[in-house]
């Protein structure tokens, strides 16, 4: 999108426009070094109503960068101009439309083919581009992280990504299929990992973090995917008016008469207990059709029609399991209700019916070498049966992934292939009432935030020595601490709820509670439900402890904690699993080594670990951010809503980031590229400069004027502080070139 067209030589259609960046425009002090007969008045003003209508396109160019309000101010104006991305130097901030825009076309495309950001408006594209090219041609191995909260729009941004490196790999051959695939592992992802929720029609729910392999070319080769923490418990029940996983619907609204027959199915949701339905009935045409792009996906992904089949026997079986119904019998135990849900599930699923039936309602227990085989009661067999669904699904989404991977995995591995990761996952989240769930993904965002500060940080103070330019040291919250407070061994708050749940007996969430508060009272970072918020004057309850995040305070209920940190499957269940006949289901269960006496570790044990080593995957690279915004609680289009826009802005840390990135220097090149581009702004560097390359910018710098304090010259590369110098020099050079091409024009045409 240009932001601004200024048509400074005439108004033929075919002439290049002038594209005024920035906040003030072309200035007058770099226009007049253009020694141009340009109506220097009618730019400035034009520039001005232009920023009064769309703001800065890059935050540091805000004269008030401290204010939250001048902040959000600009954000609404360009929302309501169409424009969503906006820049806060590298970072991209995007702000979801929900509305198509025109801004994905091949042509936009290719407005960003090799360019620096600052040369076409701010753009997912610019990003994408930028990590491609740093990949490619300077061998740097790349990461895109994508933050944002539910419906802000990360998994479309990341799916823009993938799509404008498929396009700018068009050129090169062979990598159709691969491209294919890459594409193709969305829908299918998506169909098992996403569902609807209030806050987001196609919410993902999952976290995922998918790299993609080039070759020496710069061609995709390959990719891998890797997935984190499946909201299980939504298998079993949803929020009224909320939808299980998309793949539910679909299979029951798109599968053919024959493949519902063999499944045992209905076609109607409203008949299976998991799968409580309150869409409307166009998104039941949209699950058909769905379904068909499903099964489209799989053939691409190469996924054979055997496993196909497989794939959707363990679907049906999750379905007929939340039917299986339980009585009490005379003892007070539960005995299930003999219809047809059980022998279904075992006939799907190829296990022998009587033993599904006994891991349903009883449980052995290897106490000490005496095999005791207790009977369960009503709720014992009630959780039984939703633990055996979710642990069914969510080990079959892992399959998933992992079958996914195999397809995508490169034929030859290239030795000199280098990889572009590319991160989606949950953003902050404060809710009235946080639980287990926001404690794992709130302490993702504290690691997430932890790699931001050292990357940028050490990033900068490493190329400043490197070239030679003395470093300023920046001050900022470093969050440090409350990483510590919750993964340090023995102290920190994983550690002692691990202790809590392997400790036998009577460990409670309340007694894990009591624990937390003994040991980590008078901590900054942690608030007891024992005290009074001193500011706030708000009692915590009793179940209740708070942590201040650097997003914010966060107040934790405990219930459950224990419970979904040991996450048990009983034994007996998984060595039915084990057993069955369909491939796919046994595949899934046989890592757990049944054998072991030793416990598998926890779920936030689990989840650490995976963190850690997603971690170091993402130090080795260049990172790459973009942070979404979501405007409105309506899912609506041109509907800014303030107080929801700031709280965002609170947890996503921009203000920060933006003082940041003002207190260094915001820009820089190498001296040869700046040259190139900018030479035509001299008559001392015009047409062309035969010595080094620094000589010529340091006589271009001269000619136009920076100041002192605007610039430093590195060993290779010109270092500029304020971005308004650099857009400047930019609008110079595009009225600069917009001259040359009428001259060129003119003269052609016999003018
Ligand atoms: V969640 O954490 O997975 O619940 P996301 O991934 O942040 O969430 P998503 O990308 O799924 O949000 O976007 C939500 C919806 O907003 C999409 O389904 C689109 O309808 C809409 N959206 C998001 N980004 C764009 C965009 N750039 N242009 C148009 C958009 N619509
Ligand atoms: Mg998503």
């Amino acid at each position: 999108m240009t932001e601004v067209s200024v048509n400074v030589a005439g108004s033929s259609q075919d002439v290049p426009t002038v594209v005024v960046n920035g906040v003030d425009g072309a200035s007058i002090r770099q226009i007049k070094a253009l020694q141009r007969p340009i109506s220097v008045a009618g730019v400035m003003e034009h520039a001005l109503q232009h920023r009064e209508r769309v703001g800065v396109q890059d935050f540091v160019l805000l004269e008030d960068f401290r204010s939250e309000a001048a902040f959000i101010d600009n954000l609404r104006k360009r929302f309501h101009e169409n424009i969503i991305y906006t820049y806060i130097g590298n970072v991209l901030i995007s702000v979801n439309p929900y509305k198509p825009l025109p801004i994905y076309t091949e042509e936009k495309t290719k407005l960003y083919y090799k360019k620096a950001f600052f040369e076409a408006p701010p753009h997912v594209f610019a990003i994408a581009d930028n990590a491609y090219r740093s990949l490619v041609y300077e061998h740097r191995e790349q990461c895109i992280l994508i933050s944002g909260e539910s419906g802000s729009g990360k998994t479309e941004a990341s799916k823009k990504v993938l799509e404008y490196i498929a396009a700018r790999t068009n050129h090169l051959h062979n990598v159709e299929t691969v491209k294919d695939k890459l594409l193709q592992s969305n829908p299918l992802l998506e169909a098992f990992g996403n569902a609807k929720t209030h806050r987001n029609d196609n919410s993902s729910r999952f976290g995922k973090y998918m790299d993609i392999q080039f070759n020496y070319e710069g061609a995709p080769e390959g990719g891998h995917i890797l997935n984190y923490l499946l909201e299980k418990s939504r298998v079993v029940s949803q929020m009224s008016g909320e939808r299980n996983f998309h793949i539910f619907y679909q299979l029951l609204a798109g599968a053919d008469q024959g493949l519902l027959q063999h499944l045992k199915l209905e076609g109607r949701p409203e008949m299976y207990k998991y799968t409580t339905d309150n869409s409307p009935s166009i998104q039941k045409l949209n699950d058909a059709e769905q379904f068909r792009t499903v099964l489209e996906a799989m053939k691409v992904i190469e996924i054979s029609e055997s496993e196909q089949r497989e794939i959707f026997e363990i679907v049906a079986s999750v379905l007929h399991l939340g039917n299986v119904k339980f009585v009490q019998n005379e003892k007070g135990y539960a005995e299930i209700l003999r219809d047809n849900n059980s022998i279904h599930v075992a006939e799907l699923l190829k296990v022998d019916l009587t033993k599904l039936r006994e891991a349903l309602t009883s449980r052995t227990i290897d106490a000490r070498g005496d095999v005791v085989n207790t009977p369960l009661d009503l709720e014992q067999a009630q959780y039984a049966r939703d633990a055996l669904a979710k642990a069914i699904y969510e080990k079959h989404f892992s399959w998933l992934v992992s079958r996914l991977n195999a397809s995508l995995a490169p034929k030859d591995k290239d030795p000199r292939a280098s990889v572009m990761g590319i991160l989606d996952i949950y953003g902050f989240e404060i809710f009235p009432k946080n639980s287990f769930e926001q404690f794992c993904i709130n302490f993702c965002n504290e690691k997430l935030q932890q790699l931001f500060i050292e990357l940028t940080l050490k990033q900068e103070q490493e190329e400043y020595l490197r070239e030679g330019i003395e470093w300023e040291p920046v001050d900022y919250f470093n969050n440090i601490v409350i990483c510590d407070l919750i993964e340090a061994r023995h102290q920190g708050i994983i550690s002692i709820l691990d202790d809590e749940c392997l400790r036998p007996g009577d460990a409670t969430d309340l007694s894990f509670l009591e624990k937390l508060s003994q040991k980590l009272d008078g901590h900054a970072h942690f608030k007891s439900h024992r005290k009074v918020d001193v500011k706030t004057q708000k009692l915590m309850g009793r179940d209740e402890f708070c942590l201040v995040h650097y997003a914010g305070e966060v107040t934790y209920n405990v219930n459950t904690f224990i419970e979904k940190n040991n996450d048990l499957l009983f034994r007996d269940m998984q060595n039915l699993m084990t057993s069955s006949g369909n491939n796919t289901v046994g595949c899934c269960f046989k890592d757990l080594n049944l054998l072991s006496k030793k416990r598998p570790e926890t779920a936030i044990t689990q989840f650490k670990i995976s963190l850690n080593e997603l971690i170091k995957i993402l130090s080795s690279k260049e990172p790459s951010y973009i942070r979404c915004i979501k405007p409105n609680d309506f899912k609506m289009p041109m509907q800014f809503d303030e107080k929801l826009v700031s709280h965002q802005v609170k947890y996503l840390g921009l203000m920060e980031n933006l003082r940041v990135r003002r207190a260094g220097f915001a820009y820089r090149r190498t001296y040869e590229a700046f040259l190139e581009r900018y030479k035509c702004l001299s008559s001392d560097t015009w047409p062309n400069y035969r010595g080094q390359a620094r000589d010529g910018v340091q006589k271009l710098v001269e000619a136009l004027q920076y100041e002192q304090e605007e610039y430093r010259m590195g060993n290779t590369k010109v270092f500029i502080r304020f971005p308004k110098t650099l857009f400047e020099t930019e609008d110079a050079f595009q009225i600069k070139k917009n001259d040359i091409a009428t001259i060129i024009q003119s003269r052609w045409r016999g003018h």
